[in-house]
């Protein structure tokens, strides 16, 4: 009886600890807020910025539960979605899970705020009939982002007592606008995912023209956001940058000038999941405008031998028609095995199989776990050595790379 007491209390102390450790990756507390002079009134609570960007919005104030997805031209704009920022104001939040200089987060961004902006220009979305195939974006001489009298800058601490700056030039005020759901083609799907970035270099202009329902495909899923990468954080005078940050602070300047209202509305704040080496790689090798469709592992844009896959796995250039790619040459010591990888296949999923046999009785294992590899880079080239471990038995024991399948 005593041992089943102890095994009820063990079971529900690891139930607390499970709630414990679940991490989101956006805010879940308000630490403070300060609206500042200049705040618009109602939109003061700061619980708003908490967890993810609004996902739907009301088409007007009639409606009493949001019924419109969020879309780069239509923003959310209800005082349950949003909180406003005045001269001399500031926010002070406290992420889920903490915020790192991730080198495998796409673009190098690691950090989203999700700001009240939009798309403008001529034309009127229809939040009514809200088809993304019916609206075009204005022209790129009339194509704008909503940033109206919009300024503040963003601060990051590990301790909430200790702040680093953004330099000033790094402002809110930058594209993607926030997508609530995924266009699936013929319908408003699933919520997008709010720690998947879009290009931080794409302009206005690289928009102008496009289908709404063509822009959407190309979040990828995401839902857009202003990006922030910590590599940007201005270094202090003495010591040096925590590599971990828990805490986000909005603040807008107060400019001392009667005739400004500087404030930021605030949707949320995300931090930015790390996403495969595949898809870092296609992040480079494609242009975020094109159409995603190019992206897949099986595709061959180039109608080339080669897929995306190969391409990525064997140093190939997927906009170039190639009739040969690299191939692994593998030399064999006592104790070791070493290939030579072009460098940007550095992350593809070649694996050491073993066998004891070649030919039909061959029977390939995939070494577990894999030798940890001993990498020289070189120009562009990378140099692997592995070590082999000592066969069990006696007899002859080969030796494969194979290059896995994508996930
Ligand atoms: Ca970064
Ligand atoms: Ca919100
Ligand atoms: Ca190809
Ligand atoms: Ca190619």
């Amino acid at each position: 009886m005593g041992k089943k007491i102890s095994l009820l209390k063990s079971l529900s102390l690891l139930g607390l600890s499970l709630t414990l450790t679940a991490q989101n990756p956006w805010a879940i507390e308000v630490v403070s807020y300060t609206p500042g002079t200049t705040a618009y009134s109602g939109y003061q609570d700061p619980d708003t910025a908490l967890g993810r960007p609004t996902v739907d919005t009301y088409t007007d104030y009639t409606q009493l539960d949001p019924d419109v997805a969020v879309v780069p031209l239509y923003a959310p704009w209800d005082f349950s979605e949003l909180v406003s920022i005045g001269e001399g104001g500031s926010l002070v939040v406290k992420l889920g899970m903490p915020l790192t200089d991730d080198p495998a987060h796409p673009y190098g961004i690691d950090l989203l705020v999700f700001p009240y902006t939009f798309i403008s220009g001529t034309g009127n979305y229809d939040q009514y009939t809200q088809d993304p195939t019916l609206f075009t974006l204005p022209d790129a001489e009339s194509i704008g982002l909503y940033a109206d009298g919009k300024a503040g800058k963003v601060s990051l601490s590990a301790d909430g007592v200790t702040w680093f700056d953004f330099p000033a030039s790094e402002d809110f005020m930058r594209l993607l606008p926030t997508l609530g759901r995924v266009w699936t083609g013929t319908a408003w799907g699933d919520p997008t995912d709010p720690t998947f970035p879009p290009n931080p270099d794409i302009t206005l202009t690289d928009l102008a023209g496009m289908n709404l329902a063509e822009l959407c495909r190309r979040y990828r899923g995401g839902a857009g956001g202003t990006g922030f990468d910590l590599a940007d954080l201005i270094p202090p005078q003495s010591g040096s940058l925590p590599s971990t940050f828990e805490y986000v602070r909005i603040s807008v300047p107060d400019d001392g000038n009667a005739n400004t209202n500087l404030r930021i509305e605030i949707d949320a704040v995300t931090v930015v999941a790390p996403v495969s080496a595949y898809t870092r790689w296609t992040q480079k090798e494609f242009d975020w405008v094109d159409d995603p469709v190019f992206e897949t592992p099986e595709a061959n844009p180039e109608s080339d031998p080669f897929t995306n896959w190969q391409e990525f796995a064997r140093g190939g250039d997927p906009q170039v028609e190639e009739t040969s790619l690299w191939l692994p040459q593998i030399t064999l010591s006592s104790d070791s095995l070493s290939y030579t990888l072009p460098q940007t296949a550095g992350e593809a999923p070649w694996v050491l199989q073993a066998s004891e046999e070649l030919g039909d009785r061959a029977d390939w294992q995939k070494l577990s776990p894999q030798p940890t590899a001993a990498d020289s880079v070189s120009e562009d080239e990378i140099h692997r050595a592995l070590p082999i471990p000592q066969p069990a038995a006696e007899g002859t024991q080969f030796y494969r790379l194979l290059l896995e399948d994508p996930l």
